[in-house]
């Protein structure tokens, strides 16, 4: 709890101060208003949120911090990562089944210690301590970017699926006439304003990262779990330092974090960890190519052009 005492700008009049001068936008989603902080956008309580985050946490050895623009795949991450810290409990001891992954494994930017929302405090929890940010790289506390133990594991996705994993998200329970067009949502993304954009700086940031330091940052695609799961479960579980002596452990780690077993759980049926999302939001279709089915080929080209042109010369394709 020291963190918050010796922060150097958790003082609200600076806070406040920075953010008079950020540029902000009007995000036609919400129809609420987007702040853009080192170059990526969000929302007045995340920025805040980032801001004490970045200038007052201190990562303990053995930290894993996951990491994911929206709509990647955090919700599987989570429950993956999860299960094989956890080892293979029966039905009644599986933590998956108590509550929602992301109550587990919580969103830094989204917690009690950094908003007032009813989520667990960081600092009571367990070493090692499990978390997630939608945060970009370039604003994690240099306790976590310095750190040799603390670990990153960053999953990505195909950005036209993302885009439509998103487009669905934010339609959820809105009455037909008042759905979002996915013509605005891809204009928008393309502009990289939307939550946690641009897209496509926050995936190179990490991938650059995780080139430099492999040991410390696990670079992850949703459709490289989705075509050869075992195999990236394994690899995981490696980097945790949790290897499966056997292919049985891993089935069984997948089995427990399949879509369809999270989606029937009880728990994220009916539940809800956010007062304004439920938990069913979390688990739609799941997979590879949505996109297809929604967008038209003028979509389909302008997201190419700017993947390509974005991704060039890195060595990452999406
Ligand atoms: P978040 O950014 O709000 O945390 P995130 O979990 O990253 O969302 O993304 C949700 C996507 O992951 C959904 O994809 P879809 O809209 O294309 O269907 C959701 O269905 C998918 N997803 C959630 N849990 C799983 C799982 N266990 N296995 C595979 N995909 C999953």
């Amino acid at each position: 709890m020291s963190e918050k005492k010796s922060s150097p700008i958790v003082n609200n009049e600076e806070i406040e101060r920075i953010i008079e001068q950020l540029p902000k936008i009007d995000y036609f989603w919400n129809k609420i208003q987007l702040y853009q902080w080192e170059g990526f956008w969000s929302t007045l309580t995340t920025v805040k949120a980032a801001m004490v985050f970045k200038a007052t946490f201190k990562s303990k050895p053995n930290d894993v911090l996951l990491a994911s623009s929206m709509k990647t795949g955090s919700t599987w991450l989570k429950a993956i990562c999860v299960s094989i810290m956890q080892g293979n409990k029966e039905e009644e001891e599986d933590l998956l089944v108590k509550d929602n992954p992301h109550f587990h494994v919580p969103t830094i930017e989204a917690m009690n210690y950094y908003l007032k929302t009813p989520t667990h405090d960081l600092y009571t929890m367990p070493s090692p301590r499990l978390f997630h940010t939608h945060l970009p790289y370039r604003v994690l506390p240099d306790s976590i970017k310095n750190s040799d133990n603390c670990k990153i594991i960053y999953i990505t996705r195909n950005p036209k699926d993302t885009i439509i994993s998103m487009w669905h998200f934010f339609n959820n329970r809105k009455r037909l006439e008042d759905l979002f067009s996915l013509e605005e949502v891809v204009e928008y993304f393309c502009k990289g304003v939307h939550l946690y954009g641009p897209f496509f700086e926050h995936v190179l940031e990490y991938w650059e990262e995780s080139k430099k330091k492999p040991q410390k940052i696990l670079f992850l695609k949703y459709e490289d779990l989705k075509i050869d799961p075992k195999k990236e479960v394994a690899k995981i579980a490696l980097f945790l330092g949790k290897s499966f002596g056997n292919e049985e452990d891993l089935e069984i780690v997948l089995n427990k974090c399949s879509l369809e077993r999270l989606k029937n759980l009880e728990v994220n049926k009916s539940g809800s960890i956010f007062s304004y999302i439920h938990n069913s939001a979390y688990f739609r279709k799941g997979v590879v190519g949505d996109w297809k089915n929604h967008m038209t080929p003028e979509m389909e080209e302008q997201l190419d052009k700017i993947t390509k042109l974005k991704l060039q010369g890195s060595g990452l394709e999406l």
